[in-house]
Formats: structure tokens, sequence, C-alpha cells
């Protein structure tokens, strides 16, 4: 897999990065939070050590491009968010794949461990939803149509918080 999706015609604002393709079905929660919010973004297979050329390329070039943010899942000796972070000032959000053998505690580990200086915003291990939100959210800090979209979203989490409540009360 190489590129598997474009945001229609419009200059993707948020990279959706991952090592293997193996890791889509954790990393297309965060492609589903960035299509719901109509934010434009792009995906690639980015391997830090399979296409170590390729993965120094995409960090140098992302700015220029126009990403915003990028997003950065892996597995196991999970380098890639942190790498990308050394080639690049844009914010890089790690997210830890889970894979069979250590439950993804290795690839927490290996991301959110990032010595001082080149920091990767990490996430919980599988939580790509977040990944998504939390590229929302640096957007929305220059986006005020972005920052009502996520109020009204924080809302909808209130108000299913809400109903639930309700229903245990009868
Ligand atoms: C990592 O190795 C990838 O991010 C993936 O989580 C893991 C396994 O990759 P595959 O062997 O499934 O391609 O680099």
């Amino acid at each position: 897999m190489s590129s598997v999706e474009h945001e229609g015609e419009r200059a993707a604002v948020v990279g959706v990065v991952m090592g293997s393709d193996s890791d889509f079905s954790v990393m297309s929660d965060a492609v589903t939070v960035l299509t719901q919010f109509g934010v434009a973004h792009e995906v690639e297979v980015v391997s830090a050590h399979r296409t170590p050329e390729k993965m120094i390329a995409y960090g140098r070039s992302a700015r220029g491009r126009g990403l915003k943010v990028i997003i950065a899942g892996a597995g196991g000796a999970a380098h890639l968010p942190g790498m990308l972070a050394a080639v690049t000032t844009l914010p890089v959000v790690g997210v830890p794949v889970p894979l069979s053998r250590l439950d993804g505690l290795d690839s927490l580990l290996s991301i959110v461990q990032m010595p001082a200086g080149v920091p990767v915003a990490t996430v919980s291990i599988g939580g790509a939803t977040n990944a998504g939100l939390l590229a929302v959210s640096i957007l929305a800090t220059a986006n005020p149509a972005l920052a009502d979209a996520l109020a009204a979203y924080r809302a909808t989490l209130e108000d299913t918080v809400a109903t639930k409540n309700a229903a245990l009360q009868q």
C-alpha cells in the first residue's frame, strides 16, 4: 500500500503515516476522525527501517508541502514517530500500535520515551481516535470553525453520558 487515501482535491494539512499497511486497522480511526471533521489529509506507509530514505524525505518536505500535523503510528520497536519528529518541526502525534507479542507496551515505550528536545505527543496504545482529535485541536487553535466543531463534538459526549445516566435511573 502506498497512498491509500487523499481527501478530495484540497491539499492535505494532516499526514497520517504508519510503518506498515498492517497498522491501518488501528490508524484508520484517525482517518475517520479527520474525515468527520472535514480535515484534508493524506495517508501513507512510511517505514523508518524499511524505507528510511522515504521517511526522511517525508519529514523534511512535510512543512513545505503544507502539512501542519503528522500522525505517525508504528508497532514493536516503533521508532517512526521519533525519527519523523527529528527531521521536522511540525507537531508529531505518535500512536503506539499493539502487536500480538507484547500487547503494545513495547510500541508505547518506544514512542513515549523521547529524550528532551524532540517531542512526540504520544497517545494511548491503539489510541488513533485521540490522535485524530489531537490533530484537530492543534488545527483549531487557528481555525474558529474547527474549534466550534470540536466543542459540538464534546457536547455529544456529554449528551451520551446524560442519556446513559438516565437509563440507569429507570
Ligand atoms: C512496524 O512493524 C510496523 O509499524 C508494524 O506495526 C510492525 C509489523 O509490520 P509488518 O510485519 O506487519 O509489515 O514497523
